[in-house]
C-alpha cells in the first residue's frame, strides 16, 4: 500500500496505469493559458475514464537532446493544470519534475507523487521531497538528456542500475524519506543503447530484490522505434508487448501514453494471475 496525502492509498498489490500528460506548450505561448489548461484537464479526465489511476504531469521535455526549461516556465506550465485537475478529480496526481521549486509548488497545488528522472539529485530536490512527505519515484539516468545517448557504456547495465537505485534509495532514507514512500524505475531510454534497454527489460525482475515497487516507462520509446524502424505514432503494439513483459517481471506501475489499450493488457495479465477470481466486465 502506498499512502498518499489526505488519507488516500494506492493498492500496489495490483498493477496501475499512469497516464502521461505532457504540458509542453507550442512556441507561441508560455503555458498556463485557459484553452491549454482546459484541454490538458480534458485529456487527463479521458485517461481516468479509460482506467488510468495516476496522471503524471510534466512540463520539462527530457527526451534525448532536449534543452533545459527555466523554472518559471515549468511552473507556469504545470501548476495551473494541477490546480484545475485537482478541482475536478480526486485522482492520484504525479508531478514529473527534477526542480525543487516545482515539486514544492506542485504538492501545494494538489500533487500526490513526485516522479523525478534525476532521482532527487538536483539542488534542493531531496529536501523538498522530504518536506512534502509524499511518495517519490527514483529513476536511473546516465548523464543528462542533452547528451545521454552519445555512446553510453556499462560493464553490466542491470547490476549498475540496481546499484545506483539501491544507493540512491539509501541516501533518500538517510535524508528522511520514508522507505514505504520509495518507488524505483530503471529509466528505459535514459543513457542506454538499444542493447542496454533490452538487457534491462530481460532482467527487470532483478530490481525486485531491492524491495521497492517498480515503475516502468517505455511507452513509444526509441527502443521500439530503432528495433522496428517506426515513428512514435506507430509504436503502440510494441509498447503493449513491452508493457506485458514489464508486468510479468514485476512492474506495478506502467507509465504510458495509450491508457485504454494498456489497461486491457493489465486486465489480461491479472486474469491470468488470478484465473479463479476472474469475472466478465460489466
Ligand atoms: C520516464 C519518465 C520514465 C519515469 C519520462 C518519455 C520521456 N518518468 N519521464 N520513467 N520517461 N518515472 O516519456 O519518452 O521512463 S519522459
Amino acid at each position: 500500500m502506498l499512502s498518499l496525502p489526505r488519507g488516500r492509498i494506492l493498492d500496489l498489490t495490483i498493477p496501475h496505469v499512469m497516464g502521461i500528460l505532457n504540458v509542453t506548450p507550442d512556441s507561441f505561448s508560455d503555458g498556463g493559458q485557459h484553452n491549454e489548461v482546459d484541454s490538458a484537464v480534458k485529456r487527463a479526465l479521458t485517461m481516468l475514464e479509460q482506467g488510468a489511476t495516476i496522471i503524471d504531469i510534466g512540463g520539462e521535455s527530457t527526451r534525448p537532446g532536449a534543452s533545459d526549461v527555466l523554472e518559471q516556465e515549468e511552473l507556469a506550465r504545470v501548476i495551473p493544470v494541477i490546480k484545475a485537475l485537482r478541482k475536478q478529480s480526486d485522482c492520484v496526481i504525479s508531478i514529473d519534475t527534477s526542480k525543487a521549486a516545482v515539486m514544492t509548488a506542485a504538492v501545494h497545488a494538489g500533487a500526490d507523487i513526485i516522479n523525478d528522472v534525476r532521482a532527487l539529485q538536483e539542488p534542493g530536490a531531496l529536501q523538498a521531497a522530504v518536506a512534502a512527505d509524499i511518495p517519490v519515484c527514483l529513476m536511473h539516468m546516465k548523464g543528462q538528456p542533452r547528451s545521454m545517448q552519445t555512446a553510453p557504456h556499462y560493464d553490466d547495465v542491470t547490476s549498475q542500475v540496481c546499484e545506483f537505485l539501491e544507493h540512491r534509495a539509501n541516501q533518500c532514507i538517510e535524508a528522511g524519506i520514508k522507505p514505504e514512500h520509495i518507488m524505483i524505475d530503471p529509466g528505459f531510454g535514459f543513457g542506454k543503447s538499444l542493447q542496454h534497454n533490452y538487457q534491462l527489460l530481460a532482467q527487470l525482475d532483478k530490481l525486485q530484490n531491492l524491495g521497492y515497487p517498480i515503475l516502468t516507462g517505455l511507452s513509444r520509446k526509441s527502443m521500439f522505434g530503432q528495433l522496428l524502424n517506426r515513428p512514435a505514432d506507430e509504436r503502440l503494439s510494441a509498447s503493449l508487448a513491452g508493457a506485458l513483459i514489464c508486468l510479468q517481471k514485476g512492474a506495478v506501475i506502467l507509465r504510458v501514453h495509450d491508457v485504454q489499450q494498456t489497461v486491457d493488457v493489465v486486465r489480461v495479465h491479472e486474469a491470468t494471475c488470478n484465473p479463479l477470481q476472474t469475472q466478465p466486465a460489466v
